[in-house]
Parts: structure tokens; sequence; C-alpha cells
């Protein structure tokens, strides 16, 4: 069936497709058990132009917008849901940017972006402030034409490896949330450095690490949009982001349903091929049709998000939250699929179960994402009944 895209976003899909298939799936094992970070594999995506994809074309990208990323972070985590985090996690980063930054930010940093000459992080969580993103404790202080930054971010993706960050802080801690800035720091920054570098269940080759803050200074120039903005400016980033995070679930269980009917044609039991019972049959059934259903979600915001439309938290939250219960529910069947083999290591579809989880925990849980959604439903009734 084809999702009714454009010739451009086709040739995308295709392209990240072959880069999974050619260059990704070989080494994805590698990279899962050392944990070294894939620099081959983002220097390949730069020169194939991956990091233009969601960038404006007035700054050297190709303006696919948010289609564009769930296209090519869905493709590239069917191959390793861990080696497409490079990707995916610099357009995280970036996002900021992209809706906030003033024409002067944008002409500084997007055109090395979009070369890929840069990878790029989003630094909202800490210690303390996970679920409870308002309760941020880094602080900013105006000191002149900077800003001293003090505290530390934690589990930050592509921490180490890249070298923007928008980083969210107190810059008035007495009005709470209403009091977060979000600020660019660039890796180098006198005062910034990283942190410990964490040791993941799985999504092993995506970097990720702390990064801690003593007495930073960020030049003034560096805060996106005006001070107070930084909740909001997370959420906002968070709403866009989050069909980015469904398409690497999506990947995740697709490329685990692809690994599941393969095995079955092939491994033979009682005489003939598994595929032949009507218990693997079904089985694959119910991943491909929970696919289907998260595919049409994802493709639906994205789609929407690029025709302009501004309200669409709770889709984003709906496809997140469906499509990472999906990938968890994909990659567990498909290791039963597999049975004893399944489990082993020299198989590839136990690393797509561990790969699956993190993405029912990561930008917003799963219970978050519910209470988005019901929040959001509550809010509608309301709206309608006044
Ligand atoms: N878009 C615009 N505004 C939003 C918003 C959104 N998506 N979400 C919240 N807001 C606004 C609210 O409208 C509210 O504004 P007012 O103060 O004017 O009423 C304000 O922000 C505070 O919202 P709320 O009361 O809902 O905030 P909470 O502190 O209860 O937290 C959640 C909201 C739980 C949704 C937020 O903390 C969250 O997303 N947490 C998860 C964080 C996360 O995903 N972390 C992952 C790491 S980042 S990769």
């Amino acid at each position: 069936m084809d999702y009714m895209l454009s010739e451009e976003l086709i040739m995308i899909r295709d392209l990240a497709r072959q880069v999974a298939q050619e260059k990704i799936a070989p080494v994805a094992a590698h990279y899962d058990q050392t944990g070294e970070f894939p620099w081959d594999i983002m220097n390949t995506l730069a020169e194939m132009d991956f990091f233009r994809i969601y960038i404006d074309e007035k700054y050297g990208g190709l303006g696919l917008g948010s289609m564009g990323l769930v296209l090519a972070t869905e493709e590239l985590s069917r191959a390793c849901g861990g080696i497409s985090l490079g990707f995916a996690g610099t357009a995280l980063g970036v996002m900021p940017l992209l809706m906030y930054g003033s024409e002067e930010q944008k002409q500084k940093y997007l055109p090395d972006l979009a070369d890929g000459k840069m990878l790029a992080g989003f630094g909202l969580t800490e210690p303390n402030a996970g679920s409870d993103a308002g309760a941020v404790q880094m602080t900013a202080v105006l000191d002149g034409d900077h800003y001293i930054l003090n505290g530390v971010k934690h589990f930050i993706t592509n921490g180490g490896v890249a070298k923007f960050y928008t980083i969210i802080a107190m810059s008035n801690p007495q009005k709470g949330a209403r009091g977060a800035s979000a600020f660019i720091v660039e890796e180098g920054t006198p005062g910034f450095s990283y942190g410990k570098k964490e040791d993941k269940m799985g999504i092993r080759a995506s970097a990720t690490s702390e990064l801690i803050f003593e007495d930073c200074r960020v030049p003034k120039e560096n805060l996106l949009s005006k001070e107070g903005m930084g909740f909001l400016i997370a959420m906002k980033t968070l709403d866009h982001s989050r069909p980015g995070v469904a398409s690497q679930a999506l990947g995740i269980a697709q490329g685990a349903l692809d690994h599941a009917i393969e095995y079955s044609r092939h491994r033979e039991q009682f005489g003939q091929p598994i595929s032949s019972f009507q218990a693997i049959q079904f089985k694959l059934a119910d991943m491909a049709m929970r696919i289907e259903a998260a595919r049409n979600l994802i493709y639906h915001v994205a789609r929407n998000i690029d025709a302009g439309e501004k309200n669409f938290t709770k889709e984003a939250a709906m496809a997140k939250a469906y499509t990472a219960d999906v990938a968890m529910y994909v990659a567990t069947e498909a290791v039963q699929i597999f049975g004893g083999y399944g489990y082993m290591k020299e198989y590839p579809v136990e690393k797509y179960m561990r790969d699956a989880k993190i993405t029912q925990i990561y930008e917003g849980t799963g219970e978050i994402q519910r209470s988005v959604i019901g929040k959001a439903l509550i809010k509608e009734a309301a709206s309608k009944k006044t």
C-alpha cells in the first residue's frame, strides 16, 4: 500500500531503507556490544544529506518537515534503534532553534547543522526533574553580557558527541516553570563539561551522558526567544519530537516483525515451517495490525504538523504512547517466535526487545502521555459545554 507520499518523501524513505540495510544492519550488533558511538554511520548520513531533511531550505535544508523526519527515523530504526538516535536526537536538539530561534541564531547555526558538521542534544532532564519537567533546578543568572549557568543535566541523548545543545534553566526560580528559559550552549564553552556516560540496557549505540555546568558563561545572545519561555519551548519541542520517537518505536517494531516473518518461514518443527501453524500466523497478524495502526497515527500527526496545524499535543502523545507499546509488544512476540534462539544474543531479536523498552520511558513515559491525553480530552469536553 502506498501512503500517498510525495516523490521527494518516497526518495528519502527509500534512501533511508537502503542505508539501513547496507550500512547499519551489518554493524548494529557491533555497536550494541561495544557501546561505541557510530561516527562512521553519522558521517555517511551527513554525506547523504540526512541532517538537511527537517531544516528549512533557506538555511541549507530540504524542507521536508516532520513527515521527512519520521520516515527517515522509521527506516533507520528498522535496522538499529540505537544508531538511528544520533540522527533523531539531533532533530530534537535543533527543534527549539527551528521554532524559537531569531533570524541571527538560525543563520549562525542551521547551515552547519544541516551539513551534519555537528550533532545536537536537548537538555531538559535533571536528576530531580524527569517526568516533572517543571521542577528544573539548574539556574541561569544574568551577569552583564552573559548568563551564568549552574547545574546538572542527565540522561542527555547525544551528550558528549553533540556540539550544539539546547538547555533549559531557571532564570527566575521564584516563578516556577514560568521562570524557565532556553539557551543555546556550544561544546567547549568554559564551565561546561561532560559527566557520567551511561551504560544502558538498549539503544547502546546511542551516547547518553551527563552535562555539567559550573559557572558556565553563555553569551546573552544565546537566549532563545525571551526569558520565561523555557517551559513552553520545552513542551512545544516535545510535541514536535514525540512523533519522531514514535517513528523510532515504529521502525524497531517493523524490524522485529521482518525478522520474525523470515525466521518463521525457515524454521522447521514437526516436519514443517513454523509459519504454517496458525499460532504463529495469528501472532504475525496481530503484530502487523498494530504496526499498521501505529504507522497511520504517526503519519497523520506528521502531516498535520507540516500542514500548519497548531493544536496536536494530544495526537502527538497518542502516537508516542501507542507506538512505544506496540514496539514492546511486537519485539517481545518476535522473541517468542524465535523461541530459545530468540533469547540468545547470537540472534537479532533480543536487541529489538531491549531497544524497544526505552521508547516507553523517554521523551515522556507512557504514563505522562496518558496524562497529557486525558487532560486534553477533559479540556475539549469542557470547552464544548461552555
Ligand atoms: N503546549 C503548550 N503549552 C503547554 C503544553 C504544551 N504541550 N503543555 C503544558 N503547557 C502549558 C500549560 O497550558 C500551562 O500553562 P498555564 O500555566 O498558562 O496554564 C503550563 O504549561 C503548565 O502546564 P501543566 O500544568 O500541565 O504542567 P505540569 O507541571 O503539570 O507538567 C507535563 C506537564 C507532565 C505534561 C510535563 O511536565 C511533561 O511533559 N513532562 C514530561 C517531560 C518529558 O517528556 N521528559 C522527557 C525528557 S525530554 S527528552
